[in-house]
């Protein structure tokens, strides 16, 4: 019996939240819809920046962090692998070893272009959806951060923003030939990129893409996955 408890229960996720119930965290949108994907019963725990230094015994400075039982984890990656080889009875979340090992280059590329390019047209509307004590940390940690005022660092987005989607033909012609990065049903690597056009558009009616672009198309139908936990979720359309 005991057993059995604590098999069946929930895996807890932490993501953050800012004002209006709004969940903006994009690395933890990709463990979000990884168990969803899974079918892993899971309680999603919403927290603030603030808080996540206070938890944990101050083990972990960033979200998503899971805990399935006495398992406690950070950093999106290895929650998902984790989870693929804790629950392999469950659908794949990578289809196979070697996509699993391409995965981690879609990642990087999401790392390195798609949400580093992207930063600066959203901080300050991330800021202005933080809860008071978030927006002085936030604002604080990333001046100090970048050298300069969030105001600064978004000043130029509306010409900024050619250049950068642009940089995103890669995914715009994978995106023209296939309904999802993972073929005909998501993998992945789909909730890796969907986490940043998700914290997009948690927070900022600025667009990533134009609505008629093939990622934005993309993008609606995965808004729709798992019973449209990302469309369900506060945002602007
Ligand atoms: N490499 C980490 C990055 C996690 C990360 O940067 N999380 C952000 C939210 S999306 C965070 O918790 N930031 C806390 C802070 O900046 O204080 C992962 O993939 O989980």
């Amino acid at each position: 019996m005991q057993v059995w408890r604590v098999l069946s229960m929930a895996i807890v996720l932490y993501e953050l939240v800012g004002i209006e119930d709004r969940r903006f965290s994009s690395n933890s949108w990709r463990t979000r819809m990884a168990l969803a994907h899974k079918g892993l019963d899971a309680e999603i725990r919403a927290i603030h920046f603030t808080d996540i230094g206070k938890l944990w015994g101050n083990r972990f400075k960033t979200v998503p962090v899971i805990e399935d039982g006495p398992v406690v984890l950070n950093e999106s990656w290895k929650i998902a692998l984790y989870l693929d080889d804790t629950y392999p009875q469950k659908p794949s979340l990578f289809g196979g070893a070697a996509s699993r090992e391409l995965t981690f280059f879609v990642q990087s590329w999401v790392d390195a272009v798609l949400t580093s390019g992207a930063r600066n047209f959203l901080i300050l509307d991330i800021h202005d959806h933080l809860t008071p004590p978030d927006q002085k940390y936030f604002r604080a940690s990333r001046e100090k951060r970048f050298g300069k005022t969030l105001e600064e660092l978004s000043s130029d987005r509306e010409r900024d923003v050619v250049a950068f989607r642009a940089s995103l033909e890669p995914l715009r012609r994978t995106l023209s030939e296939r309904l999802f990065l993972g073929g005909s049903a998501p993998a992945y690597a789909d909730y890796v990129v969907f986490g940043t056009f998700q914290w997009a558009r948690s927070i900022s009616r600025f667009r990533l893409v134009e609505a008629d672009d093939p990622i934005a198309k993309w993008f609606e139908r995965c808004l729709d996955l798992h019973g449209g936990i990302g469309r369900k979720s506060p945002g602007y359309t």
